[in-house]
């Protein structure tokens, strides 16, 4: 018998049922979490908006704004959300957008929706946790205004409140985060906005991000503006500044099959690492995906092939491996997908199947142009990975010969280190810490029960300009990895790992800066699981200490010294200003910095190291200009570079 389906609520139904209410009654499921990231969430929610008002060709910029306090305005110059009154809810459609859940996909129309992307909720659960929230719409002189309050309830319908100049147009979200929701924090993070935002700028070329921090003090701070007319060639440029690159301009590809828009820009320099990093739909994905092999299935190809038309290759000589042809290798893959699917651990790697012949065959048959077009480029790339090959063939065979266990594998510990007394590496910590003072009253100020304290001295290596053998030698490092207990490299077992947190603790100034990228950069490159594992934490000691009386804050970011004052009253209040880690005494570093209780401990995400290893080449690259400009400012720094 046939069955029979009455048609009952479909979804499109079910979300126009579903009340604003239900966001706040479990904001988890919408946004994953209320922390501090799920704090950022909402700007980027906002902010993908306007990106794919930019994206569809419309806009041309966008226009970050958070000020004292941490109200977020982001205007972009589109053509205004629409204002007329919406056939379904009979309400106008800018109160749809914010009022209805997942309608935010449904307008517009465009080919690629960033925000229907990994963590696309809606502008409408922004509007559900705020306190308040403003729209401004601005088309054929008019300004068009409604406000929401106490997480989402209209104050009044839309309507214009006003004129502007005919050729404005362009739509303004002005917000605040409710901080009953969001309890940890409603302050948001400088370092997290302005990496992101000229990430999506190198991203997606042409379109031009001005954040605006108005809590900064610091001028350079306060205004950022980054626009990217090289897009992807200038993220590449970005990502090996200070590196030596083997050819001058970055290798660039983009096509378009089936819908799916492919971006790719490839550089080498003369290191041994690859830097590949994949985003599909302007997000990272960090697990890779169909797209990164599409694109190391065509390098691998494409590379062999013009070596053995171009007789570069002996008779007797070996294909090269995917390793060979990739070592010293900087690309970013960007894709733009309508109908993304992303699996892994963390829902970082994409699946979409169709990708990886896409991804291969657009960027195969360019790079074959390429390379038939750059015979002195493509005769040092070929040589560069035929080198790679000649290396990993000996380092094999030297290792067969040598059947030695590796010298990181010695049983005894190092002398510097203070171990701890727990032996269960699950409740385990390391501080590593710069300088002897400190390690001294990390010492006297620690809980030995399980904190563990490494003082760190003496030079650590560059580890991007040295191969293997000479990492081994490093006094530094094999005193780090002896402690970890987890052996390095291709030897590694993580299971071994004597401490569940190792933490990075240094001065908040710039050699701290530099070393805290020096040890990222190691970690990174040659203990990665211990980072994808979320073992790796930077300890955040604080900047000021806020005083009145016997009432004591602690302030451990720039932008959060103007609550602290706020919330103690401006009033005699004492300021102190902690210039390193060595001015505190044993108790005040247990107090501020150690104790779990009361600390600031930054996870460090697979992206910082990526980041870290960017700043890391400035900083401690042979080249001064370069370093200067980037402490002074480091947007500024990526444009100098094509002058
Ligand atoms: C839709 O089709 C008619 C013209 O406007 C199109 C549109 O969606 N425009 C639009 C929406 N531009 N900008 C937005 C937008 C910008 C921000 C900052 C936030 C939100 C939720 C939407």
């Amino acid at each position: 018998m046939e069955e029979k389906v009455m048609h009952s609520y479909d979804d499109e139904d079910i979300q126009v049922l579903e009340g604003l209410e239900a966001v706040r009654k479990r904001p988890g499921m919408y946004i994953g979490t209320t922390s501090e990231r799920g704090l950022h969430h909402l700007v980027w929610e906002i902010v993908d908006n306007g990106i794919d008002e930019a994206l569809a060709g419309y806009a041309t910029q966008i226009v970050i704004t958070v000020d004292e306090d941490n109200i977020v305005t982001v205007e972009d110059d589109g053509r205004g959300m629409p204002t007329g009154i919406h056939a379904k809810t009979g309400k106008s459609t800018v109160e749809t957008i914010f009022t209805v859940l997942h309608a935010g996909g449904k307008f517009g129309g465009g080919a690629y929706k960033v925000s229907g992307g990994l963590h696309g909720v809606g502008a409408s659960v922004v509007n559900a946790l705020s306190e308040f929230l403003e729209v401004y719409v601005y088309t054929n002189g008019e300004v068009h205004y409604q406000r929401f309050e106490n997480g989402g309830t209209p104050v009044e319908d839309l309507k214009v409140i006003g004129t502007c100049d005919l050729e404005k147009h362009g739509s303004t979200v002005r917000f605040k985060a409710d901080p009953t929701i969001f309890t940890e924090t409603t302050v948001y993070n400088h370092d997290i906005l302005r990496d992101r935002l000229r990430q999506i700028a190198f991203l997606n070329k042409g379109i031009k991000l001005v954040f605006n921090d108005l809590r900064m003090t610091d001028e350079e701070k306060r205004h950022h503006t980054y626009h990217y007319e090289g897009g992807l060639k200038e993220y590449v440029l970005f990502l090996n500044a200070n590196k030596s690159p083997i050819h001058e301009e970055p290798i660039y590809v983009e096509g378009l099959e089936e819908d799916i828009q492919v971006e790719i820009s490839m550089q080498y320099n003369d290191g041994y690492v690859a830097n590949i990093y994949s985003f599909c739909n302007n997000i990272n994905t960090g697990e890779g995906g169909t797209h990164e092999d599409g694109f190391k299935m065509a390098l691998n190809r494409v590379i062999n092939a013009y070596a053995k038309d171009n007789n570069l290759m002996k008779k007797d000589e070996e294909t090269l491996q995917g390793e060979d042809v990739r070592e010293g290798l900087t690309a970013i893959i960007s894709i733009k997908h309508p109908d993304p699917q992303y699996e892994g651990q963390t829902k970082t790697k994409l699946g979409n199947a169709e990708v990886r012949k896409i991804v291969s065959n657009i960027f195969g048959e360019q790079l074959e142009r390429y390379l038939l077009e750059h015979p002195t480029e493509a005769k040092l790339i070929v040589e560069k990975a035929q080198l790679a090959s000649k290396a990993r063939l000996a380092a094999k065979k030297a290792r067969e010969l040598t059947r030695r266990k590796s010298a990181l594998e010695i049983s005894s510990l190092p002398g510097k280190l203070s171990d701890c007394s727990n032996r269960n590496p699950e409740v385990c910590e390391i501080y590593l810490v710069e300088g002897d003072s400190a390690g001294g009253s990390a010492k006297l100020g620690r809980d030995s029960k399980f904190q563990a304290i490494l003082p760190l001295r003496g030079k650590i290596l560059n580890v991007e300009k040295a191969r293997m053998h000479r990492i081994f030698e490093s006094e530094v490092i094999r005193t780090m990895v002896t402690a970890f207990g987890c052996g390095i490299g291709e030897e590694m077992d993580i299971k071994k790992l004597r401490y569940h947190k190792i933490i990075i603790m240094s001065d908040a100034d710039v050699d701290g800066e530099h070393i805290r990228t020096l040890l990222l950069t190691f970690l990174y490159r040659y203990l990665r699981p211990v980072i994808d594992e979320g073992h790796v934490f930077v300890a955040q000691p604080p900047l000021y200490q806020v005083k009145r009386g016997n009432a004591i804050r602690y302030v451990y970011r720039e932008e959060e010294l103007e609550a602290a004052k706020k919330e103690l009253g401006d009033r005699g209040l004492s300021i102190q200003r902690y210039k390193g880690l060595g001015e505190m005494d044993a108790e005040q570093l247990w107090e501020t910095t150690m104790n779990p209780e009361n600390r600031i401990l930054i996870k460090v995400r697979v992206e910082d190291a990526m980041e870290a290893d960017a700043v890391f080449s400035m900083l401690m690259g042979d080249e001064v200009e370069p370093r200067k400009n980037f402490i002074l400012d480091n947007a500024q720094f990526v444009k100098n570079l094509d002058i």
